[in-house]
């Protein structure tokens, strides 16, 4: 992934025509737009492909699977034209690998640690050997919440150079700078960009705002 503005755009919205028209609009500003379940539902592998043809498309039909499982669904995923994937990593090495060999070129993030308040029982005790599991199993990044921002610095030791795509900016309370500044080398935004009047101003205001942070 090529992370020129440090920015995902999340569109989680489940109206397909009003999916792709602020993805059209929005696009340029952003690195790679992250869809999931949601918009699959309602759009279908048709979106999905449309979506694709604009950039990056970071495909979030986040496995939690047996390895076999996950080997088929991540097939599919790579047919629909994903450049990247996003896997929960609890399921263990395993499974986590199974999504990285199947994904071929597609990159695939494992997330460690979830960024709501319910990511901090369960999740949050075991990131750190999640993220030491992604680099076994050959990933290339993780997920980690910017609702946290000190735990992003405990994961980056684990994971070197690999990337961190960090959500939980804006709607969720996390703050893009501060996530950026704690080692996090994006931020996934969805509601503060696709819900605000204007979509590319927001997506340009958060841009903007990170182009002051030294990268790592
Ligand atoms: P907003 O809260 O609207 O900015 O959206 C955040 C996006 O990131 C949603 O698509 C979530 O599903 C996703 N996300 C989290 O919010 N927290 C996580 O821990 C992991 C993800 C994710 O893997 O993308």
């Amino acid at each position: 992934m090529r992370l020129d503005r440090r920015l995902i755009l999340a569109l989680d919205l489940v109206d397909p025509g009003a999916a792709i028209s602020v993805a059209k609009a929005v696009h340029r500003e952003v690195d790679a737009i992250k869809v999931g379940w949601a918009l699959f539902l309602s759009g279908g592998r048709d979106v999905f492909r449309d979506l694709a043809r604009l950039g990056y498309l970071l495909a979030d039909l986040r496995t939690a699977e047996i390895p076999n499982t996950t080997r088929l669904i991540v097939d599919q995923v790579v047919k629909m034209g994903a450049s990247g994937i996003i896997t929960q990593g609890f399921v263990g090495e395993d499974s986590v690998r199974a999504a990285v060999e199947a994904a071929g070129r597609a990159e695939v993030f494992v997330i460690t640690e979830m960024s709501h308040p319910g990511g901090a029982q369960f999740t949050a005790p075991h990131a750190e050997e999640i993220a030491r599991l992604a680099v076994r199993a050959g990933a290339a990044g993780i997920v980690a919440p910017a609702t946290r921002p000190e735990r992003l610095k405990a994961l980056r030791e684990i994971i070197g150079s690999r990337l961190i795509l960090s959500p939980g900016v804006g709607a969720q309370g996390g703050n893009a700078r501060e996530a950026i500044a704690a080692g996090a080398d994006a931020v996934i935004v969805g509601r503060a960009i696709y819900e605000a009047a204007d979509p590319i101003a927001a997506a340009k205001g958060v841009a903007n705002e990170l182009r002051s942070v030294a990268p790592r």
